[in-house]
């Protein structure tokens, strides 16, 4: 074996995820597993997604020593080091890639990777399981995209790595070595409806502060409709799912491509339910008409804020109007939407907290999910509060989520503020209904009401 490909995401050990049950194969490795292949590479996966540390430990004794690349994102950190910790002690070279490692060179490198490859992994492995397989470090020096320590101790960062041109001319990603079919089992089992992924494009080219960037940076480089078409057919007779997330940044960021691909998949009579992510400004009701056409079921928007202030503030480059647009568009061509929310942006005040929940009571989505924003480094939004960020805890044990803002608001502020906005957007739903139960609009509203006072009581709380 050249190399072997693995993630740091262990389902069954994560109590949250377990009770979500949604689990989708990692495309990236698959990806690169697939590119290396075609040029003759022996690349393997150990998809840790339904499997435990002691058979990758099993398997990493097994041996014999190879190359062992690892995905780190910011979730998986503290796995990925511990990953790096057993492949090393074991004799194995290690590599870390994905969209976390750019961003903590020094750290991952001090864990024990051998090699940070910063960006996309397919040409880059190309030239660099070779090299490494031949011992000379003066070859990782001639490749671009990669770090490393030099023989003196110093770290090495070669040239960015040129993005792949042509990605129709890449080769699927690897399904065949996993287990796929568990995957859409899974889903089945849990929701009904057996599930599969694919990506149509990659990159997303507009610049929310607070988005990571790190593996395609702005670019927007798209798959030629028939290609997606072709690998949507396959995954059908393949997998027979009953629905397809197409895990793109922005599902519906070119219109012209959409209407093509549309064309694509009415003729091949591929009419799959699917949801995808988009924005509410790439969203009119011809393309909103269209997604219904070919079987979306669901489009997920970041709505971010109802604050017009904050959503400048974060250069989202969307309006409040334009998200209660897309979402009455999608409700009247009979598709759910679902909407993130982001608490504690810099400078987001009271009158924010009350313009969002406003917003969500006024567009009501179907579904809509909040997080208290966190820095991820590399970010612009990082850059901005970087000599106010703090962490608790060591590096290798915690993730960018965990990072505390000093002179933010508490979290428990932000719990309140949760609180009012679930209790009135409830409240809002249960009022128009004609046979509403008093004793339950009365709870709602005593919890409004503390949700107020507790949102002004901690107010003057900071974060850390
Ligand atoms: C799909 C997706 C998910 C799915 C994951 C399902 C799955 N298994 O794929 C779900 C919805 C579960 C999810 C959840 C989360 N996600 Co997510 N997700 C994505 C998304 C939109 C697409 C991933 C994808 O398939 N990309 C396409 C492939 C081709 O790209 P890639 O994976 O980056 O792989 C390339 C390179 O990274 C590199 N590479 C990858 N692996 C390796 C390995 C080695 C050894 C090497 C050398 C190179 C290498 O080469 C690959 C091919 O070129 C990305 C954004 C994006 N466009 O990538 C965000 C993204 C990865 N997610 C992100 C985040 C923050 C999260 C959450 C923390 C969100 C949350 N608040 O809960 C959680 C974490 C979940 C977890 N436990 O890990 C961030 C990660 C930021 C960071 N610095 O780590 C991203 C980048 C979005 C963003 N722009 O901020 N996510």
């Amino acid at each position: 074996m050249d190399i072997l490909l693995t993630h740091g995401y262990f389902l069954y050990e994560d109590p949250k995820e377990l009770q979500i049950m949604k689990p989708y194969p990692p495309l990236g490795i698959l990806y690169i597993c697939s590119h290396l292949r075609q040029k003759g590479l022996n690349a393997e996966v150990f998809d840790s997604t339904f499997s435990s540390r002691q058979q990758l430990w099993d398997l990493l004794k097994q041996g014999p020593p190879s190359i062992l690349g690892i995905y780190a994102n910011l979730m998986t950190r503290s796995t990925v080091v511990e990953i790096l910790g057993v492949a090393k002690e074991l004799g194995w070279q290690t590599l870390v890639g994905g969209p976390e490692p750019g961003a903590y060179v020094h750290e991952y490198l001090a864990a024990g990777a051998d090699v940070v490859v910063i960006g996309e992994g397919e040409l880059t492995l190309e030239e660099l399981v070779p090299a490494l397989h031949s011992h000379s470090i003066d070859k990782l020096h001639q490749i671009d995209g990669i770090a490393f320590k030099a023989q003196d101790g110093s770290v090495v960062r070669t040239k960015p790595r040129e993005q792949i041109r042509d990605i129709d001319a890449q080769p699927w990603p690897a399904r065949e070595l996993i287990d796929m079919s568990r995957y859409v089992e899974v889903w089945r089992e849990h929701h009904g409806m057996g599930s599969v992924s694919l990506i149509t494009a990659r990159g997303c080219p507009y610049h929310c502060r607070w988005c990571s960037h790190e593996v395609f940076g702005k670019t927007h480089r798209r798959r030629k409709p028939a290609s997606v078409a072709d690998e949507l057919e396959w995954l059908i007779n393949r997998y027979r799912p009953q629905m397809a997330w197409i895990a793109d940044d922005v599902f519906t960021i070119h219109h012209g491509w959409l209407f093509q691909y549309a064309a694509e998949i009415k003729k091949r009579g591929l009419k799959l339910p699917f949801e995808c992510i988009s924005r509410a400004d790439r969203l009119n009701s011809r393309v909103v008409e269209t997604l219904a056409d070919i079987g979306c079921f669901r489009v997920w928007i970041g709505s971010e804020s109802g604050s017009q202030r904050i959503l400048d503030a974060m250069e989202r480059g969307v309006t409040v109007e334009q998200v209660q647009t897309a979402v009455s568009l999608c409700r009247s061509a009979g598709i759910q939407t679902g909407m993130f929310l982001m608490w504690g942006y810099e400078g987001e005040e009271l009158s924010d907290i009350e313009a969002t929940v406003e917003h969500v009571k006024n567009t009501d989505p179907d579904i809509f999910f909040t997080t208290v924003a966190y820095p991820i480094k590399g970010t612009p939004y990082f850059s901005e509060v970087a000599d106010r960020v703090e962490n608790l805890k060591l590096w290798k044990e915690s993730s960018d989520r965990e990072f505390r803002i000093r002179s933010r608001h508490s979290r428990q502020f932000y719990k309140f503020a949760d609180k009012l906005l679930r209790s009135e957007v409830e409240l809002r739903r249960l009022g128009l209904k004609a046979d509403a139960d008093e004793a339950g609009l009365a709870a709602l509203r005593s919890g409004i009401a503390e949700a107020r006072a507790g949102l002004q009581a901690t107010h003057s709380e900071a974060e850390a």
